[in-house]
C-alpha cells in the first residue's frame, strides 16, 4: 500500500513546494493579511499573504493594460483585488443580486463577471475597500470563503430544482455537499467582520468559534478541489471536468442515487506534456443517503496522498493516474466502511444551456438569458447591467440564479410579472435570442486580459468579435442556426474548459492561439490540438474548409466535433493521457 504523503506528526518536508509552508504557518489562513490591510503605504498585500487571501476568496491582481505605462512612470503596478462571490449551486434571490449589482458599481469597476462555476466575480476593488466590500458580501448572506484556494470550491448544480422533484433533491444534496465541505476556520469572519456577528449571520460565527478543521486540517489540501452535479440528460455543469462529478440517476420519477466520477481537471502547461486536461472516470454508484459520505472520504483521499512537491502535479486527477482507480476504490471503501455498486447506465445529450421561458413544477416561471462572455456590464446600446437591475427590482420574489455557461436564469417569476420581466428587458432590447448564431448560443470565455496575471492571450474581450467572422463562414454554408460549442480561454489554464469546446482556442501569445478540435456535444469527450500558434487570419483559413465539409457531407444529427474525427482532421482523445497524441 501506498504511504500517505499528508504526516501531520512531521513538519512540512523541505522538498514542499513554498505555499505548503505558508498554509502551515498561516494559523488556519490568517497569515499578515491583517497588517497587510493595514499599510496605506502601497495597494498590495505581502507576497504569501496572497496565497492566503485565495482562500477568502480574493486574489491581488494588477491592471495589465496599464503595466507599461505605470512601469514607465516608475509607479508601482496598478494593484486591486478580485472577489469571487460563492454562490453554492448558482442561486440567489433578486434582493442579494441587487447587493451585488451595486458593490459593483460603488466598490467594484462597474461590471460583474458571472464564472464557469456559477459564481459572480468584482474585480478592480482596490485594497482601501477590500473590508468594506466583504462585509457588504457577507452581509448580503452571501460569502466568498473558499471560492478559491486549495479547499472545495463552489459546487455545481443545474440552478433549477424546479423542473422536477428529482431537480429540487439533487439540489438540496449540492448544498449539503457545499456546506459540509466549507473550511471551519473562523478567521475569514475575523479577518472581514472583525469577527463581529452580522445580520443574517452565516453558523460559523454565530456563538463561540474554535479553530479545527475536521476535514482539511492545517495544511488544507495540495490544490483547488471541485465537484459538480448533473442531472442527465443535461450536463449542463460539465461534471467530467470536475474533481468528483455526480450523475444523478433516477427511476420513475425518483432519485435513486448518483454515479460518481472521479479526476476531472482541464489545467495544463503548453509544452510540458506530462500536464493535461482529463475528464473523471465513473467508478461506481451509490444511494443518496451515502453520496455526502462518499464526496468526503475521496476529498480525504486527495489530501493525504496528492502531490505536494509540485503543483503542477497536486490536482486529483494525477493522484488517479499515478495509483490507479483500484486504489483509489479500494481507498474508498475501507475509508467509507462499504464499496460503491456497478455504475447505472445514464445520456447526456448536451452541456450548454437552453434558452428562453420554461414553465416549473411549482407553476412559476424561468427564463435564460444569454449573458455574453457571463460580463453584465452596460455599453452602448445594450444597457444589459440596468435591464437586470430593473428586473430585479421589480419581480416581486422572483430570483437570479447563475448557470454553469456564465449565463443567468431569472427565475420563479409569476405569470402576473413575466409580463413585466419581458416588458423591461425588450424596453432596453436585451434578452433578444433570434439574431443569435448556435456558435454564438454555445460560446464561453474566460476573463483573461485586462485582470489575469495568467492570460497570454485576449479571451472575453476578443471572442465576441472572432465569433461574427467564424459566424459569417458558417452562414455561407447555411450552419448559421447549427449549434456548435466554441470556448476560448487566454491561456492554457482551461478556465473556460475550452478542451471541451468541439471549437476551442487556447491562447499562446498576444494574438495567437492553438486551435482544438472534436471534443463531444456533450461533454464527454476531450478535444485535441489541430493547428498550434497561429492567428485570426490562419484560424479563419483553417476553420473555412471544414465547416464547408460539414455542411456538405455530415451525416444525419451527427455533431461537428464527431465530424471533426470521423473526417480525419483530428484523432478521438479517449483519455487525457493521450490528449497530445
Ligand atoms: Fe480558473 C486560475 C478565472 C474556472 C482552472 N482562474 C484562475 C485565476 C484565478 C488566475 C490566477 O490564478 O491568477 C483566474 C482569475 C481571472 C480573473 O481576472 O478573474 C481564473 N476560473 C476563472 C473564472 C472566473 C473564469 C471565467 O471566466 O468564468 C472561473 C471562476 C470559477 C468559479 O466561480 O469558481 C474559473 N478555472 C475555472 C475552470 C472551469 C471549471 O472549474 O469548471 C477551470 C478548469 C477546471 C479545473 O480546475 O481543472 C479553471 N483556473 C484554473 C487553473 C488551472 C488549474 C490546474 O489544475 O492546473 C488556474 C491556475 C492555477 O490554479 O494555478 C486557474
Ligand atoms: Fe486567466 Fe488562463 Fe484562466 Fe483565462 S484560462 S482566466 S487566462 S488563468
Amino acid at each position: 500500500m501506498p504511504t500517505p504523503i499528508l504526516d501531520l506528526t512531521k513538519p512540512v518536508p523541505k522538498d514542499h513546494v513554498h505555499v505548503e509552508h505558508i498554509k502551515d504557518a498561516s494559523n488556519y489562513l490568517r497569515g499578515t493579511i491583517e497588517e497587510g490591510l493595514r499599510d496605506p503605504i502601497t495597494g498590495a498585500i505581502a507576497d504569501d499573504d496572497t496565497q492566503l487571501t485565495k482562500f477568502h476568496g480574493t486574489y491581488m491582481q494588477d491592471d495589465r493594460d496599464l503595466r507599461n505605462e505605470r512601469r514607465k512612470s516608475k509607479l508601482e503596478p496598478a494593484f486591486s483585488f478580485m472577489i469571487r462571490v460563492r454562490v453554492p449551486g448558482g442561486i440567489c434571490t433578486a434582493k442579494q443580486y441587487l447587493e451585488m449589482d451595486r458593490i459593483a458599481n460603488s466598490l467594484a469597476n462597474g461590471t460583474m463577471k458571472l464564472t464557469t462555476r456559477q459564481a459572480f466575480q468584482f474585480h478592480g476593488v482596490l485594497k482601501r475597500n477590500l473590508r468594506q466590500t466583504m462585509r457588504e458580501i457577507i452581509e448580503s448572506s452571501l460569502d466568498s470563503i473558499a471560492a478559491c484556494g486549495d479547499v472545495n470550491r463552489n459546487v455545481m448544480c443545474n440552478p433549477n430544482p424546479y423542473q422536477s422533484k428529482v431537480h429540487e433533491e439533487v439540489y438540496g444534496v449540492s448544498c449539503a455537499i457545499s456546506e459540509h465541505l466549507t473550511p471551519k476556520t473562523s478567521a475569514y469572519y475575523e479577518i472581514w467582520l472583525n469577527g463581529e456577528k452580522a445580520g443574517g449571520t452565516p453558523k460559523e460565527i454565530q456563538g463561540d468559534t474554535k479553530d479545527e478543521e475536521p476535514l482539511y486540517t492545517h495544511r488544507y489540501l495540495p490544490r483547488k478541489f471541485k465537484i459538480a452535479v448533473a442531472i442527465p440528460p443535461y450536463n449542463d455543469v460539465d461534471i467530467f471536468a470536475n474533481d468528483i462529478g455526480l450523475v444523478a440517476i433516477e427511476d420513475k420519477g425518483k432519485l435513486k442515487g448518483f454515479n460518481v466520477a472521479v479526476g476531472g481537471g482541464m489545467g495544463m502547461t503548453h509544452g510540458e506534456t506530462d500536464t493535461y486536461p482529463r475528464l473523471a472516470s465513473v467508478i461506481g454508484f451509490i444511494e443518496t443517503n451515502k453520496i455526502v459520505d462518499v464526496v468526503e472520504k475521496l476529498m480525504t483521499i486527495q489530501r493525504d496522498y496528492g502531490c505536494r512537491s509540485n503543483r503542477k502535479h497536486a490536482r486529483f486527477k494525477y493522484t488517479i493516474d499515478d495509483y490507479g482507480l483500484d486504489f483509489i476504490k479500494e481507498e474508498l471503501a475501507k475509508r467509507c466502511g462499504y464499496a460503491l455498486k456497478k455504475e447505472k447506465k445514464f445520456v447526456f445529450e448536451r452541456n450548454g444551456d437552453t434558452y428562453g421561458w420554461t414553465q416549473g413544477t411549482n407553476g412559476k416561471w424561468f427564463l435564460t438569458l444569454f449573458i455574453e462572455g457571463g460580463r453584465v456590464k452596460d455599453t452602448k446600446g445594450h444597457p444589459l447591467m440596468t435591464a437586470l437591475r430593473e428586473v430585479a427590482g421589480n419581480c416581486g420574489n422572483a430570483d437570479f440564479r447563475l448557470t454553469g455557461n456564465q449565463n443567468l436564469m431569472i427565475g420563479n417569476v409569476t405569470a402576473a410579472k413575466k409580463k413585466t420581466v419581458d416588458e423591461i428587458l425588450k424596453k432596453h432590447k436585451v434578452g433578444e435570442y433570434a439574431g443569435l448564431s448556435g456558435l454564438r448560443r454555445n460560446s464561453i470565455a474566460c476573463v483573461a486580459l485586462p485582470t489575469c496575471a495568467l492570460a497570454m492571450a485576449e479571451s472575453e474581450r476578443y471572442l465576441p468579435t472572432l465569433i461574427t467572422k467564424i459566424e459569417a463562414l458558417a452562414e455561407a454554408s447555411g450552419l448559421r442556426d447549427d449549434e456548435i460549442v466554441i470556448r476560448m480561454t487566454g491561456c492554457p489554464n482551461g478556465c473556460g474548459r475550452p478542451y471541451l469546446g468541439e471549437i476551442g482556442f487556447v491562447g499562446k501569445a498576444p494574438g495567437k492561439y492553438n486551435l482544438y478540435l472534436g471534443a463531444g456535444f456533450s461533454g464527454e469527450r476531450l478535444n485535441k490540438m489541430y493547428r498550434e500558434n497561429i492567428d485570426e487570419t490562419e484560424i479563419l483559413n483553417e476553420l473555412k474548409p471544414i465547416l464547408e465539409r460539414y455542411a456538405k457531407e455530415r451525416k444525419d444529427g451527427e455533431r461537428f466535433g464527431d465530424f471533426t474525427i470521423r473526417a480525419g482532421y483530428v484523432k478521438a482523445t479517449v483519455e487525457g493521457r493521450d490528449f497530445h497524441d
